[in-house]
């Protein structure tokens, strides 16, 4: 079955590094091409491929394309697979509209050139793009506003270049941000001052809550795609660091806390767990702070490793390799914040990272690609404290055991299967004071589905789900959007949970906020400015891994 158009989207978007000069060598073997074939092939790879394949073409979700596999195939054998796609995902590039005949042989041609090879990242390219538009001794010395930061959003408009920061008790945007291109997530200081983001394009902007008007006190770029922040939690070390993980390069660069400066970057390149095989490519997905040590846990992706970074002695860096499964990407920390859950993707698998004794603690078999984005927890009637993910492969939603001291039988291990609303699930939510389990499904190719979540009442979870129309309630124009309702999240209190309805960036798009209690609509947040909203964060859950 082809894949869908929104799950390409999600897998194939752009990269940045379809605007980067790179290197390029010549292949006798290749099949013929102009430079103006081979620049407009490079850009499509980089829009459409390079998600999946990779930047070197070494395979990630998708299969290697290096010319020792791409040549003897040749030009026709390639131009029908790309023209009608795979079983196993690969889109239909031709078939579905996108490609005509004559791009399909361009790219055809193009793969099975060697792959041109973007520029490395150094220090000094990172300091040459390190601005402190705000020095400390300048900022406020205490909170010049009147908002209450615990319950700031910081909300991602994804085609904008922006997030939008609002006022979670009056529902008012505070003010929009600039930021890189495409910001990915929020994270936030462990003191809960400074709100950092990092685009696509690997830039990441330092906001001060405290200013009149919170804005940017700093900004750097730490390589030239990245998806990845935070921040140093670890008492003693509170605001100290800030660490990201790019793309690429395949790299982690750790940061002043206090004005991004950078300070220290490690390369992820090696070898894959179990194959040892070497990759030249291993991208740096989700990383999170310890609450046990002064460690940063970087997961990288395609070695599927996770690397516990004592942060501690820069000068001696420390680091415990823990190997799991490929890809590893996003993920969350269980109810005691000792387990960190992050879904192996590609080997539809859940690793349990233990932050106190840097070990594996477990990992368990799960759906078809886990997608929990950071998870949810909450205690299980049978099974005591379980987190759970939803997936993109398949409609189920599985509840981990993380309790090995009370309830070690079912620790790290799937306990249960809940049927969710359908496949293309991303982000899965519930708060402590909570009884209720969120789940979108943005990538659903059922437009009542994608347009739709659904809560579960976690004491009574045989019952079902109760499905709200969160894209009805928004009262959008009937403009064709797609509407996705994404990421659940929630406010300070618990008591209410905000979704993103995501159209595209001509078109209207809107937050909605329910009651958590009444599971009725509270407001929605329309505005010509939340163009593209993906994204959301409220900053003390952020803040307190509260999830
Ligand atoms: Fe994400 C988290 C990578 C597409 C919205 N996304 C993450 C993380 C990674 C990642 C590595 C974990 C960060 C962390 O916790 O430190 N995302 C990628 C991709 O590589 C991918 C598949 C393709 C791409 O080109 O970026 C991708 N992501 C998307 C989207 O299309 C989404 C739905 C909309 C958007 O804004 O682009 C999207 N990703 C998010 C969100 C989170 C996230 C909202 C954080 C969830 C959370 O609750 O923490």
């Amino acid at each position: 079955k082809p894949v869908s158009e929104a799950e390409k989207n999600y897998q194939a978007g752009g990269s940045p590094l379809a605007e980067v000069p790179m290197y390029q060598s010549t292949n006798p073997k290749a099949p013929k091409m102009t430079q103006a074939e081979f620049d407009r092939a490079r850009q499509i790879y980089f829009e459409r491929c390079a998600g999946c394949h990779g930047v070197l073409r070494k395979g990630a979700t998708g299969k290697p394309l290096t010319p020792d596999v791409t040549l003897p195939k040749g030009t026709d054998y390639l131009k029908v697979f790309i023209a009608y796609g795979s079983p196993a995902g690969m889109p239909n590039w031709q078939t579905s509209g996108e490609f005509d005949e004559a791009t399909v042989d361009l790219m055809a041609r193009y793969i099975q050139q060697d792959p041109p090879t973007p520029p490395e990242w150094s220090l000094a390219d990172a300091k040459n793009t390190w601005k402190v538009i705000v020095p400390p001794d300048q900022r406020p010395k205490k909170k010049m506003n009147k908002y209450n930061l615990d319950n700031i959003f910081s909300t991602t408009l994804r085609d904008t270049g922006e997030v939008a920061l609002i006022d979670g008790d009056t529902k008012q945007i505070i003010n929009i941000v600039k930021t890189g291109y495409a910001v990915h997530i929020s994270r936030m200081s462990a003191s809960g001052r400074y709100l950092f983001v990092i685009g696509r394009d690997a830039k990441i902007n330092m906001i001060d809550l405290w200013m009149e008007k919170p804005d940017n006190v700093a900004e750097i770029r730490v390589g030239l795609e990245a998806r990845s922040v935070d921040t140093s939690k670890f008492k003693g070390y509170e605001d100290k660091l800030a660490i990201a993980g790019a793309y690429w390069p395949p790299q982690y660069t750790i940061m002043d806390g206090n004005t991004l400066e950078p300070l220290k970057i490690v390369s992820t390149r090696g070898m894959v767990v179990g194959t040892q095989e070497y990759h030249p490519e291993p991208r740096v997905a989700s990383i999170v702070a310890s609450h046990y040590k002064p460690e940063f846990l970087v997961n990288v992706k395609e070695t599927g490793k996770t690397m516990m970074v004592d942060y501690s002695n820069l000068n001696a860096l420390k680091t415990t390799e823990i190997g799991s499964a490929p890809f590893l990407h996003d993920g969350g920390w269980d109810a005691s914040k000792r387990y960190f859950m992050v879904a192996a993707n590609n080997s539809n698998k859940i690793a349990a990272i233990d932050a106190k004794d840097g070990k594996l603690a477990g990992l368990t078999e799960v759906g078809k690609i886990p997608h929990p984005g950071r998870g949810a927890n909450f205690t299980h009637p049978k099974y005591g404290p379980v987190w759970a993910t939803g997936h993109l492969g398949d409609e189920t939603i599985s509840l981990i055991g993380t309790d090995p001291q009370k309830n070690k039988q079912y620790a790290f291990k799937e306990v249960a299967k809940l049927k969710g609303p359908g496949g293309g699930a991303l982000f899965i939510k519930t708060h402590p004071k909570s009884k209720h389990l969120w789940s979108d499904a943005p990538l659903n190719p059922d437009p009542k589905v994608s347009q739709a979540v659904v809560v579960f009442d976690i004491n009574n979870l045989d019952k079902g789900y109760v499905t709200l129309p969160i894209a009805e309630w928004a009262g959008l124009p009937d403009d064709g959007g797609a509407k996705r309702v994404t990421q659940p999240e929630y406010n300070k209190a618990g008591d209410e949970v905000w979704f993103a309805v995501w159209s595209a960036k001509d078109k209207q798009s809107a937050l909605v906020v329910v009651d958590d209690k009444t599971l009725k609509l509270k407001s929605v947040i329309k505005d010509p400015r939340l163009i593209t909203p993906t994204g959301h964060f409220n900053v003390y859950n952020t803040q307190h891994d509260v999830y």
